[in-house]
């Protein structure tokens, strides 16, 4: 069996709700498939989330880390491809700090892939009818952060990766853009069951 540790964070930005808690902890209430889950919902500070996610680690060994956030601005679950060694705060983390251009880890690499089968779990979450994409930043907030001390700090045969969410219908601020809760539970849910998926990755690449 192997074991899963799936985390989404807490609000932040003068929000009340974080759909990528949410979302974590609908696929955690109704899962019924064969991996341990451990789920967690991380603090939106840079130590400490990064503190919280190494002790995840530990504690559980995990076979594979998907790790989810919010990108407010967008229509569609972006599986990232990239975690980059940069910290540039666009605003103050919960814990009040702001660091601009500092490294996620001094003397770390410049970028993790992340080692999801991403094309796979695009294929998975489109054939579902999900609007999903492949993403090449998570940013330079805590996600990135997240996402760069993940795919470092697993096992050396184990996976590890990052999916941004949208809002969710019940947690979007009047006006923004948005998927259906469901949707957000139904794509989480999906990135678990494939996310050790060993299939090849059909799909080929794009020029922008
Ligand atoms: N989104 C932020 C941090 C926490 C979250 O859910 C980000 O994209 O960095």
């Amino acid at each position: 069996m192997a074991v899963v540790l799936l985390t989404g964070f807490e609000p932040f930005d003068g929000a009340d709700r974080n759909p990528s808690a949410d979302a974590v902890t609908a696929v955690a209430a109704d899962y019924d498939g064969p991996h341990e889950l451990v789920v967690a919902t991380l603090p939106v500070a840079f130590e400490a989330s990064a503190h919280r996610l190494r002790t995840l680690i530990a504690e559980h060994s995990p076979d594979v880390v998907i790790a989810t956030g919010l990108a407010g601005g967008s229509t569609r679950v972006a599986i990232e491809r990239i975690g980059v060694n940069l910290i540039d705060a666009r605003i103050a983390d919960n814990d009040g700090d702001q660091p601009v251009d500092a490294p996620s880890e001094a003397g770390g690499p410049a970028a993790r892939f992340s080692t999801l089968p991403v094309k796979r779990l695009l294929q998975v979450l489109t054939a579902d009818g999900l609007p999903a994409q492949l993403s090449l930043s998570a940013g330079t907030y805590v996600c990135n952060h997240v996402m760069y001390t993940a795919v470092g700090a697993v096992r050396k045969d184990a996976r590890a990766g990052f999916v941004h969410l949208p809002w969710s219908t019940t947690t979007a601020p009047p006006g923004a853009s948005h998927l259906a809760d469901e949707q957000l539970g139904r794509a989480v849910r999906l990135i678990v069951d494939h996310a050790l998926d060993t299939e090849a990755e059909e799909s080929g690449g794009t020029i922008w």
